[in-house]
Protein backbone atom coordinates (compact mmCIF):
# COMPACT_ATOMS: atom_id res chain seq x y z
CA UNK A 1 0.00 0.00 0.00
CA UNK A 2 0.98 3.42 -0.80
CA UNK A 3 1.92 5.86 2.08
CA UNK A 4 0.98 9.52 1.76
CA UNK A 5 2.80 11.58 3.69
CA UNK A 6 0.05 13.84 4.64
CA UNK A 7 2.26 15.38 8.25
CA UNK A 8 4.73 17.62 5.67
CA UNK A 9 1.66 18.82 3.33
CA UNK A 10 -0.33 20.28 6.56
CA UNK A 11 3.29 21.73 8.65
CA UNK A 12 3.92 23.15 4.85
CA UNK A 13 0.45 24.92 4.38
CA UNK A 14 1.30 26.32 7.70
CA UNK A 15 4.30 27.86 6.96
CA UNK A 16 3.28 29.69 3.97
CA UNK A 17 0.77 31.25 5.66
CA UNK A 18 2.48 31.64 8.63
CA UNK A 19 4.88 33.69 6.10
CA UNK A 20 2.00 35.96 5.11
CA UNK A 21 1.42 36.52 8.71
CA UNK A 22 5.37 37.49 9.59
CA UNK A 23 5.08 39.63 6.79
CA UNK A 24 2.16 41.38 7.50
CA UNK A 25 3.29 41.87 11.50
CA UNK A 26 6.69 43.49 9.77
CA UNK A 27 4.48 46.27 7.47
CA UNK A 28 2.58 47.20 10.15
CA UNK A 29 5.81 47.02 12.89
CA UNK A 30 4.15 44.66 15.20
CA UNK A 31 5.66 42.83 17.43
CA UNK A 32 4.54 39.16 18.26
CA UNK A 33 5.38 36.99 20.49
CA UNK A 34 4.20 33.24 21.10
CA UNK A 35 4.16 31.81 24.44
CA UNK A 36 4.20 28.58 25.04
CA UNK A 37 4.46 25.87 28.14
CA UNK A 38 3.33 22.69 29.68
CA UNK A 39 -0.78 23.68 31.02
CA UNK A 40 -0.82 25.48 34.32
CA UNK A 41 3.64 27.19 34.19
CA UNK A 42 1.79 30.16 33.87
CA UNK A 43 1.39 32.01 31.08
CA UNK A 44 -1.60 33.51 31.73
CA UNK A 45 -0.71 34.61 34.93
CA UNK A 46 2.22 36.18 33.33
CA UNK A 47 0.38 38.17 31.26
CA UNK A 48 -2.18 39.18 33.52
CA UNK A 49 0.94 40.65 35.47
CA UNK A 50 2.37 42.16 31.95
CA UNK A 51 -1.27 44.22 31.25
CA UNK A 52 -1.79 45.24 34.80
CA UNK A 53 2.11 47.20 34.23
CA UNK A 54 1.08 48.41 31.33
CA UNK A 55 -0.06 52.32 30.44
CA UNK A 56 -3.38 52.39 28.97
CA UNK A 57 -2.39 53.65 25.76
CA UNK A 58 -0.16 51.18 24.96
CA UNK A 59 -1.21 49.72 21.61
CA UNK A 60 -1.16 45.94 22.56
CA UNK A 61 -3.09 42.83 21.61
CA UNK A 62 -3.72 39.50 22.90
CA UNK A 63 -4.95 36.09 21.79
CA UNK A 64 -5.47 33.15 23.90
CA UNK A 65 -5.42 29.20 22.96
CA UNK A 66 -7.01 26.82 24.91
CA UNK A 67 -8.86 23.46 23.75
CA UNK A 68 -11.98 24.19 25.63
CA UNK A 69 -13.14 27.53 27.68
CA UNK A 70 -13.08 31.01 27.10
CA UNK A 71 -11.45 31.14 30.63
CA UNK A 72 -7.80 33.19 30.00
CA UNK A 73 -9.26 35.77 27.37
CA UNK A 74 -12.15 36.62 30.29
CA UNK A 75 -8.92 36.85 32.83
CA UNK A 76 -7.00 38.87 30.32
CA UNK A 77 -9.80 40.88 29.50
CA UNK A 78 -10.11 42.61 32.56
CA UNK A 79 -7.54 44.96 32.02
CA UNK A 80 -9.01 46.78 28.94
CA UNK A 81 -6.76 45.64 25.69
CA UNK A 82 -8.16 43.82 23.36
CA UNK A 83 -8.49 40.25 23.73
CA UNK A 84 -9.47 37.07 21.56
CA UNK A 85 -9.41 33.42 22.94
CA UNK A 86 -9.46 30.51 20.29
CA UNK A 87 -10.55 27.48 20.84
CA UNK A 88 -9.25 24.98 19.37
CA UNK A 89 -11.87 22.38 20.38
CA UNK A 90 -9.25 18.94 20.64
CA UNK A 91 -6.16 20.21 18.78
CA UNK A 92 -2.91 20.43 21.03
CA UNK A 93 -1.42 23.78 19.64
CA UNK A 94 -2.75 27.08 17.43
CA UNK A 95 -1.68 26.83 14.02
CA UNK A 96 -1.54 29.74 11.98
CA UNK A 97 -4.68 29.67 10.17
CA UNK A 98 -6.62 29.99 13.61
CA UNK A 99 -4.30 33.50 14.26
CA UNK A 100 -5.20 34.60 10.83
CA UNK A 101 -8.57 34.19 11.30
CA UNK A 102 -8.98 35.62 14.81
CA UNK A 103 -7.36 38.44 13.48
CA UNK A 104 -9.27 39.05 10.28
CA UNK A 105 -11.42 41.79 12.17
CA UNK A 106 -8.85 43.49 13.94
CA UNK A 107 -6.82 46.59 12.65
CA UNK A 108 -3.51 45.96 12.31
CA UNK A 109 -2.58 49.44 12.59
CA UNK A 110 -3.70 50.06 15.60
CA UNK A 111 -1.05 47.26 17.38
CA UNK A 112 2.19 47.45 18.06
CA UNK A 113 2.59 44.31 20.31
CA UNK A 114 0.74 40.88 19.84
CA UNK A 115 1.02 38.64 22.26
CA UNK A 116 -0.35 34.65 21.80
CA UNK A 117 -0.44 32.34 24.52
CA UNK A 118 -0.39 29.05 22.95
CA UNK A 119 -2.26 26.06 24.02
CA UNK A 120 -0.81 24.46 27.57
CA UNK A 121 1.56 21.72 25.52
CA UNK A 122 5.42 21.98 25.58
CA UNK A 123 5.89 19.61 22.56
CA UNK A 124 2.88 20.29 19.70
CA UNK A 125 3.52 24.22 19.46
CA UNK A 126 6.96 24.09 18.94
CA UNK A 127 6.12 22.49 15.29
CA UNK A 128 3.92 25.62 14.46
CA UNK A 129 5.46 28.75 13.34
CA UNK A 130 2.16 31.46 13.66
CA UNK A 131 4.32 34.33 11.99
CA UNK A 132 5.84 35.34 15.96
CA UNK A 133 8.99 37.66 15.70
CA UNK A 134 10.05 35.21 19.01
CA UNK A 135 9.00 32.16 20.93
CA UNK A 136 9.08 32.56 24.59
CA UNK A 137 8.92 29.28 26.51
CA UNK A 138 7.74 29.52 30.77
CA UNK A 139 8.91 26.96 32.40
CA UNK A 140 7.68 26.57 36.87
CA UNK A 141 9.92 25.55 38.87
CA UNK A 142 7.12 22.52 39.96
CA UNK A 143 8.33 21.09 36.69
CA UNK A 144 11.46 19.48 36.99
CA UNK A 145 14.78 20.64 36.19
CA UNK A 146 15.26 17.81 33.37
CA UNK A 147 12.79 19.49 31.14
CA UNK A 148 14.65 21.10 28.88
CA UNK A 149 16.95 17.80 27.88
CA UNK A 150 12.98 16.05 27.18
CA UNK A 151 11.56 18.75 25.28
CA UNK A 152 14.28 20.08 23.32
CA UNK A 153 12.72 21.60 20.72
CA UNK A 154 11.02 24.22 22.38
CA UNK A 155 13.66 25.08 24.11
CA UNK A 156 16.20 25.25 21.08
CA UNK A 157 13.33 27.44 19.41
CA UNK A 158 12.91 29.90 21.88
CA UNK A 159 14.50 33.07 22.32
CA UNK A 160 14.44 33.65 25.94
CA UNK A 161 13.01 30.98 28.74
CA UNK A 162 11.11 32.23 31.55
CA UNK A 163 11.53 30.55 34.91
CA UNK A 164 8.17 30.73 36.91
CA UNK A 165 6.75 30.12 40.36
CA UNK A 166 10.37 30.84 42.15
CA UNK A 167 8.23 31.79 44.80
CA UNK A 168 8.43 28.17 45.53
CA UNK A 169 11.74 27.13 45.29
CA UNK A 170 11.37 26.63 49.55
CA UNK A 171 9.18 23.71 48.73
CA UNK A 172 10.01 22.00 45.99
CA UNK A 173 13.33 20.07 45.35
CA UNK A 174 14.01 21.95 42.16
CA UNK A 175 17.67 22.82 40.87
CA UNK A 176 17.32 26.16 39.04
CA UNK A 177 21.19 26.52 38.06
CA UNK A 178 20.71 22.75 36.82
CA UNK A 179 17.32 23.68 35.20
CA UNK A 180 19.63 27.25 32.97
CA UNK A 181 22.20 24.95 32.55
CA UNK A 182 20.50 22.19 30.94
CA UNK A 183 18.53 24.43 28.64
CA UNK A 184 21.65 26.47 27.46
CA UNK A 185 23.06 22.68 26.52
CA UNK A 186 20.27 22.77 24.16
CA UNK A 187 20.29 26.26 23.17
CA UNK A 188 23.89 27.94 23.90
CA UNK A 189 23.36 31.37 25.17
CA UNK A 190 19.76 31.40 25.60
CA UNK A 191 18.25 34.24 27.50
CA UNK A 192 16.50 33.24 30.91
CA UNK A 193 14.48 35.46 33.39
CA UNK A 194 13.23 34.05 36.78
CA UNK A 195 9.84 35.02 37.79
CA UNK A 196 7.01 34.58 40.33
CA UNK A 197 3.89 36.12 39.25
CA UNK A 198 2.67 35.60 43.05
CA UNK A 199 5.11 38.09 44.37
CA UNK A 200 6.44 40.12 41.53
CA UNK A 201 9.76 39.03 41.80
CA UNK A 202 12.17 39.17 38.90
CA UNK A 203 8.73 41.12 36.55
CA UNK A 204 11.72 43.95 36.15
CA UNK A 205 13.83 41.53 34.22
CA UNK A 206 11.20 40.53 31.99
CA UNK A 207 10.07 43.61 31.22
CA UNK A 208 13.21 45.04 30.52
CA UNK A 209 13.84 42.12 28.03
CA UNK A 210 10.04 42.95 26.03
CA UNK A 211 11.64 46.34 25.99
CA UNK A 212 14.82 46.15 24.36
CA UNK A 213 12.79 43.41 22.18
CA UNK A 214 10.60 46.48 21.16
CA UNK A 215 13.23 48.84 20.47
CA UNK A 216 14.78 46.88 18.31
CA UNK A 217 11.64 46.49 16.61
CA UNK A 218 11.52 49.64 16.17
CA UNK A 219 14.66 50.27 15.08
CA UNK A 220 14.42 47.37 12.54
CA UNK A 221 10.93 49.15 11.43
CA UNK A 222 12.61 52.64 10.61
CA UNK A 223 15.36 51.78 8.93
CA UNK A 224 13.48 49.35 6.67
CA UNK A 225 11.90 52.73 5.72
CA UNK A 226 14.62 54.93 5.16
N1 LIG B 1 2.96 30.20 43.49
C1 LIG B 1 2.82 30.60 42.25
N2 LIG B 1 1.74 30.25 41.55
C2 LIG B 1 1.64 30.68 40.27
C3 LIG B 1 2.61 31.50 39.65
N3 LIG B 1 2.24 31.73 38.38
C4 LIG B 1 1.07 31.11 38.21
N4 LIG B 1 0.69 30.49 39.35
C5 LIG B 1 -0.51 29.68 39.56
O1 LIG B 1 -0.45 28.55 38.70
C6 LIG B 1 -1.73 28.20 38.24
C7 LIG B 1 -1.76 28.16 36.72
O2 LIG B 1 -1.50 29.47 36.24
P1 LIG B 1 -1.98 29.95 34.79
O3 LIG B 1 -1.48 31.33 34.62
O4 LIG B 1 -3.44 29.69 34.63
O5 LIG B 1 -1.16 28.96 33.87
P2 LIG B 1 -1.23 28.79 32.28
O6 LIG B 1 0.15 28.45 31.82
O7 LIG B 1 -1.85 29.97 31.66
O8 LIG B 1 -2.20 27.53 32.15
P3 LIG B 1 -2.91 26.97 30.81
O9 LIG B 1 -3.44 28.14 30.05
O10 LIG B 1 -3.99 26.09 31.33
O11 LIG B 1 -1.86 26.22 30.06
C8 LIG B 1 -2.70 29.23 38.82
O12 LIG B 1 -3.27 28.70 40.00
C9 LIG B 1 -1.79 30.40 39.16
O13 LIG B 1 -2.26 31.21 40.21
C10 LIG B 1 3.74 31.86 40.43
O14 LIG B 1 4.68 32.54 39.99
N5 LIG B 1 3.80 31.37 41.71
MG1 LIG C 1 -3.46 30.10 30.39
Amino acid sequence: MERVPLGRKVLNENERVAAGLRASFEQHDILCLNLISSPGSGKTSLLERTLESFDRSERVALLTGDIQTENDAKRLARFGFPVKQITTGGTCHLDARMVEKALADWRLEDVDLLLIENVGNLVCPSSYDLGEAAKVVVLSVAEGEDKPLKYPSIFFKSELLILNKIDLLPYVSFDIAAAEENARRIHSGMQIVRTSCRTGEGFADWLAWLDRRRESRRAAASASAS
